[in-house]
């Protein structure tokens, strides 16, 4: 049978190493997956850290995805993409090479031990809405903020 094509939304950040170089290893690890069929980002952008101050600013991006994993076949992704990077995990929102989180999977939701989507925390983050409104008309509320700076394009 054939399998469905998902539109999916991710959030992307980093702040240890090379930033953008991180991103860009990420973006094509991801795209590379025989389960994606596409995926586009949003612009680059310099992002004050949130939930934990004593740490480096952030690189962040959005992507879309169009897909055919499930939204679990995609947290594998996602997790595979920051152990390629060597993500350790250490601080709750401390530093980290990057972080591939789920926002948002077509109009799946779902809030178990494993996957939280829509992405608890993103209608709180500029670092998220911002990035995200570039890629889709979906109504989010997008900050006025200045903990988020656009660096420029970003390219793969
Ligand atoms: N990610 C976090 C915690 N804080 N701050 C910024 N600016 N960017 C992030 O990607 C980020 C964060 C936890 O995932
Ligand atoms: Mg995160
Ligand atoms: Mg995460």
């Amino acid at each position: 049978m054939e399998k469905k094509i998902r539109t999916a939304y991710l959030s992307m950040g980093g702040n240890i190493g090379d930033r953008e170089e991180n991103l860009r290893s990420a973006v094509r690890f991801i795209r590379d997956h025989e389960g994606i069929e596409s995926i586009r980002t949003s612009s680059l952008y310099e992002t004050e850290p949130v939930g934990y101050d004593d740490q480096p600013y952030f690189l962040n991006i959005c992507a879309e995805v169009r897909t055919t994993l499930t939204p679990y076949e995609l947290l594998d992704l996602a997790h595979e993409t920051e152990n390629l990077l060597g993500r350790k995990r250490g601080i709750r929102f401390g530093p980290r090479t990057v972080d591939v989180d789920i926002l948002l999977y077509e109009d799946f939701t779902s809030d178990d031990k494993v996957l939280t989507v829509p992405h608890p925390r993103m209608y709180e983050r500029a670092f998220v809405l911002v990035p995200l409104k570039e890629l889709t008309d979906i109504d989010v509320p997008v900050p006025e903020d200045k903990s988020v700076v656009l660096k420029g394009p970003f390219e793969v």
